[in-house]
């Protein structure tokens, strides 16, 4: 029975060690089209802004921001991912200039992917900006990823360590 046990601990550490062996190897989520499209020019905010990806999205950790040519953020709410699809709400904008949407989203293979595109406004609005931007960039806090080989590596080690000492 125990070595059962600790057979079955061998093999879920095996396993989550597989997994994030995996992650390495499989590709991360590709950007495929944009909404508005790269360096459109706009005469009228859009209400939301929108990137689709080439596979679904995990929806947690995901970040959405529009930062306008004013420094300040001019998106509103939590981004949403359906799909493969993330998007977030546009206030009424402002100044006319360059806006810039900044993403960060999590591939199905655990690995974060970010990037930005930008969209000119060429007529300025009479809308009220969010706070200024400079802290909340969501391209400059990516999540760590060693922790996790860490505690998989603890994992298999502790089911090895469990292994040997039940078979004394
Ligand atoms: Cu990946």
């Amino acid at each position: 029975m125990n070595r059962l046990l600790a057979t079955l601990v061998l093999a879920i550490s095996l396993t989550a060690a597989a997994v994030a062996g995996a992650g390495v190897a499989s590709a991360h989520a590709t950007r495929l089209a944009t909404d508005p499209v790269e360096n459109t020019e706009l005469t009228k905010a859009p209400e939301k802004v929108s990137a689709m990806f080439n596979e679904a999205l995990q929806p947690s950790f995901a970040a959405m921001t529009v930062v306008g040519p004013d420094g300040n953020l001019w998106s509103t709410g939590e981004p949403q991912v359906d799909g493969a699809v993330i998007s977030v709400g546009v206030r009424p904008l402002g100044p006319s200039g360059t806006y810039t949407v900044n993403y960060r989203v999590t591939s199905a293979d655990g690995h974060v992917v970010s990037g930005s595109w930008s969209f000119k406004l060429t007529v300025p609005g009479t809308g009220t900006p969010g706070p200024s931007a400079s802290a909340t960039n969501p391209a400059n806090d990516g999540i760590p990823v060693w922790p996790f080989f860490v505690v998989a590596g603890l994992i298999v080690a502790g089911g090895a360590l469990w292994a040997v000492q039940r078979q004394k």
